[in-house]
C-alpha cells in the first residue's frame, strides 16, 4: 500500500495550472476584512501515514483527521434514490451522488440537463450499483445503477462523480439485478422482478399466465437497449462470469403465482444463465420480435429454450455472486438454510445436453437460516448474509466442494442483515481486507429518531482469522448494496474540462446566439423567450441584473468561470424553486416562467468567498 500512498496528493490533470482552494484564500482574501473566519471548515487535505497504511496486520483501520481513506464506498441508497460515497475504512460519507432523485444542493432535477434525464419523474429505488470492468476488474469509467421502481437503468460518470444517462427498459416492472460485463466494457444486463402482461397495454389482466418477465441487454456505451429475452419465473439478483459467456440470474416464483402462497410453494426455483452467444446470433439472424411500442428484438427463453439453462436450486434463490476465480456462482436460498455453488463450466457442458442442469451444483452447505448474500475474500473464503439469524457466515469453499463442513466462522451483526460486500470482492483483485454488513434493522443501537430509525452498517477487518467489527454506523434510508474498491482506480477531476459533452445544449444555444459562455453577459429576447448568459467568479456574477417581461420563459445559463479546485457556485432564484450548484468551470442552465411582477434576487447558494453573501443581483420583471 506504501507506494499508493501519494496517489490522491498530486494535481489530477484538468488542463488547468491554478492554485488549490486553500491557497487562493490565503492570497486573495487574506486581504479582506474578517477573512480569518473563512479558514473555518476547509479541512487540511493530507495523505495517510504510511507507517500505519502498511502494518503486517491487515489494513490500517484508523484513519485520523486530514488523513485519506484507502477505499472509496458505492452505496446504492434504496429508496432515497442516490448513490453515495464513502470512505472506507473511516465510514466518512463523502458525496452524495443524485440520480433518480430531485437535489437543491446540485440542482439535479432542476437544470435544463438533469431535467432531461430524469423526464418529470424525482424518485427512485436504487438497490445495486456496479462499476464497469476490463478483464475482470474495474477500468474506473462508469457506474450503473438500476431504478426498481420504475424499471430504469442510469449510468454515473466517474471521472466527475454524476449521474449522466438514465434509461427506461421497456416492457419491464421491478427493474431489479443487474451486472455489467466483467471482461470489457460491453454491457450491462438487467432483471425485470415483476411479471406484467406482455405488452401490458390493458390486455391479459385478470390471466397472470400470461405475465412474463424479461433479462435486457443494455449497451454500455450507447445505453441503447440491444435486446431483452423471455423468461419463466421472475427474475431476481444478476451477475456474469469473467468471461464474456454468461449473464444469469436468480429466478423465483417458478411457480408463476401472483400470491405469496403461490410463489412459495415448489421446493426448487432456479438459476437461469443465459448464452449470450446463441442469442447474439438469433438477434443477429433477425430472430426477435417486437413487443408492444417498443423496437427492442425479444426472444423467448422460456421452457427448454436453446438460449437458457434453467438449473433447479433450493428455494426461493435471492443473490447469486460469482467468486474472484471466475469458476463458481453462488446461489443463496432465502427460503432455504443452504446455499448452492453452481460449477460454470459445468453450464458449457450442460448447454451442450451433455449433463442435467441440476448437475452444474456441485455442492450445497447449509449456512444458516434466511442466506440472502454472498462476498468474498482472496483465501478462498465466502461470507454470506443471513437475515434470519442476523449473522455473517464465514465458509470455505473448497471445503464445500470436498463434502467437509465449510463453516468456519459466524459473526453477529445488528440486525436483519440483508447485503454484505468485501473489498473487490466482485473483481478477480478481491484483496480480503474489509467487510461491509448492511443492516435492515437497528433497533437498540442508536438514540432512536422517532418511529422510523436509522438503518445500520456495520464494518469487520476480514483479514485475520476471525472477523473483527471495527465500525458501525448510522445510515439514512437506506443503505442497500455497497462495493469497497480501491482507491487508486477512481480517479477524479477537480475541474470540468470546457468541452465536456454535458454542455452540448448551453453551447449549441450561446453559438446560436454568438455569445461565448466563458465570457457571457447578455440578455437575449426573441418573441416570448428570453435567454440570459452569465458568468460567476467570486464574488460576483457578470450580470447584476437583468429584465424579463411577465409571461416569457426564461433560460438562465450560468458558467463558473472560477477554475480553482473546490470553488463552487451555484444559481438560487428566489420564489421561483430555482436553485442548482456549478462546480469549477462548469456550466449549467434552468428554463422557466416569469410569471409574478416583481423583483426577485438571485443568489450564489455554495459558501464562496469573504463576499460570499453579496454574490447577487436582481430579476426584473415588469
Ligand atoms: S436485493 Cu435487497 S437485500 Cu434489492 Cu439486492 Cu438482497
Ligand atoms: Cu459564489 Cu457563493
Amino acid at each position: 500500500m506504501t507506494e499508493k500512498k501519494d496517489d490522491h496528493k498530486d494535481e489530477i490533470e484538468t488542463g488547468e495550472a491554478e492554485p488549490s482552494r486553500r491557497n487562493f484564500f490565503k492570497t486573495t482574501a487574506a486581504g479582506l476584512a474578517g477573512a480569518g473566519a473563512l479558514s473555518m471548515g476547509i479541512l487540511p487535505f493530507g495523505t495517510a501515514t504510511d507507517a500505519q497504511a502498511s502494518s503486517k496486520s491487515g489494513p490500517k483501520e484508523h484513519v485520523g483527521p486530514g488523513e485519506l481513506d484507502e477505499y472509496y464506498g458505492f452505496w446504492s441508497g434504496g429508496q432515497s434514490g442516490e448513490v453515495r460515497i464513502i470512505g472506507i475504512p473511516s465510514g466518512r460519507e463523502l458525496k452524495r451522488i443524485p440520480v433518480f432523485n430531485w437535489d437543491a444542493a446540485y440542482g439535479w432535477g432542476t437544470t435544463n440537463f438533469s431535467k432531461s434525464e430524469m423526464k418529470g419523474r424525482i424518485s427512485g429505488d436504487t438497490h445495486h450499483f456496479h462499476l464497469s470492468y476490463k478483464d475482470g476488474t474495474y477500468d474506473g469509467k462508469y457506474g450503473f445503477v438500476n431504478d426498481k421502481s420504475q424499471a430504469r437503468l442510469a449510468r454515473v460518470r466517474l471521472d466527475m462523480l454524476v449521474t449522466d444517462k438514465i434509461i427506461d427498459i421497456p416492457n419491464s416492472s421491478g427493474t431489479h439485478g443487474i451486472f455489467p460485463s466483467r471482461h470489457k466494457i460491453d454491457a450491462v444486463y438487467c432483471n425485470s422482478e415483476f411479471r406484467i402482461p406482455l405488452p401490458n397495454d390493458g390486455r391479459d389482466l385478470e390471466d397472470p399466465t400470461k405475465y412474463g418477465c424479461l433479462h435486457s441487454c443494455v449497451d454500455a456505451e450507447s445505453m441503447e437497449v440491444r435486446w431483452q429475452i423471455m423468461v419463466d419465473g421472475n427474475l431476481d439478483l444478476c451477475a456474469t462470469d469473467y468471461e464474456g459467456k454468461y449473464s444469469m440470474a436468480c429466478c423465483y416464483n417458478s411457480e408463476e403465482g401472483v400470491t405469496l402462497p403461490e410463489m412459495m410453494a415448489k421446493d426448487r426455483d432456479w438459476l437461469v444463465v443465459f448464452n449470450l452467444e446463441r442469442i447474439e446470433a438469433a438477434i443477429k439472424a433477425g430472430k426477435g420480435i417486437k413487443i408492444g411500442d417498443s423496437d427492442v428484438p425479444v426472444l423467448d427463453g422460456r421452457g427448454d429454450s436453446e438460449f437458457t439453462l434453467y438449473i433447479p436450486v433450493p428455494k426461493s434463490p435471492h443473490g447469486v455472486n460469482v467468486d474472484p476465480t471466475g469458476k463458481y456462482a453462488v446461489c443463496s436460498g432465502k427460503l432455504s438454510p443452504t446455499v448452492s455453488v453452481v460449477e460454470l463450466s459445468k453450464v458449457d457442458e450442460a448447454f451442450a445436453g451433455k449433463i442435467k442442469p441440476r448437475d452444474c451444483v456441485i455442492a450445497e452447505p447449509e449456512v444458516g437460516l434466511g442466506p440472502l448474500h454472498t462476498a468474498f475474500d482472496n483465501r478462498g473464503n465466502a461470507y454470506t448474509s443471513i437475515f434470519l439469524d442476523s449473522v455473517v457466515t464465514k465458509w470455505n469453499i473448497a471445503k464445500a466442494i470436498a463434502g467437509e463442513n465449510p463453516v468456519i466462522e459466524k459473526v453477529d451483526v445488528h440486525y436483519q442483515i440483508g447485503h454484505i460486500n468485501a473489498s473487490m470482492s466482485e473483481t478477480k483483485d478481491a484483496d480480503g481486507n474489509w467487510m461491509i454488513a448492511l443492516c435492515k434493522f437497528s433497533k437498540d443501537r442508536f438514540l432512536p429518531v422517532g418511529p422510523f430509525r436509522a438503518e445500520n452498517e456495520q464494518l469487520f477487518n476480514i483479514s485475520g482469522e476471525k472477523m473483527k467489527m471495527v465500525h458501525e454506523g448510522a445510515a439514512h434510508a437506506e443503505p442497500h448494496d455497497a462495493l469497497i474498491v480501491t482507491r487508486d482506480l477512481i480517479r477524479p477531476k477537480k475541474v470540468w474540462p470546457r468541452d465536456d459533452k454535458r454542455f452540448e445544449f448551453e453551447r449549441a444555444l450561446a453559438k446560436k446566439h454568438g455569445v461565448t459562455l466563458e465570457a457571457a453577459a447578455n440578455v437575449i429576447t426573441e418573441g416570448n423567450h428570453t435567454y440570459v448568459y452569465m458568468v460567476s467568479i467570486a464574488p460576483a456574477y457578470s450580470l447584476p441584473k437583468f429584465n424579463v417581461p411577465l409571461g416569457n420563459t426564461v433560460t438562465v445559463i450560468v458558467t463558473n468561470m472560477d477554475g480553482v479546485e473546490d470553488l463552487s457556485h451555484g444559481f438560487c432564484l428566489t420564489q421561483h424553486d430555482i436553485n442548482f450548484g456549478l462546480s469549477p468551470k462548469e456550466t449549467a442552465s434552468v428554463t422557466f416562467k416569469a410569471d409574478k411582477k416583481g423583483v426577485f434576487w438571485y443568489y450564489c447558494p455554495w459558501f464562496c468567498h469573504a463576499l460570499h453573501l453579496e454574490m447577487r443581483g436582481r430579476m426584473i420583471v415588469s
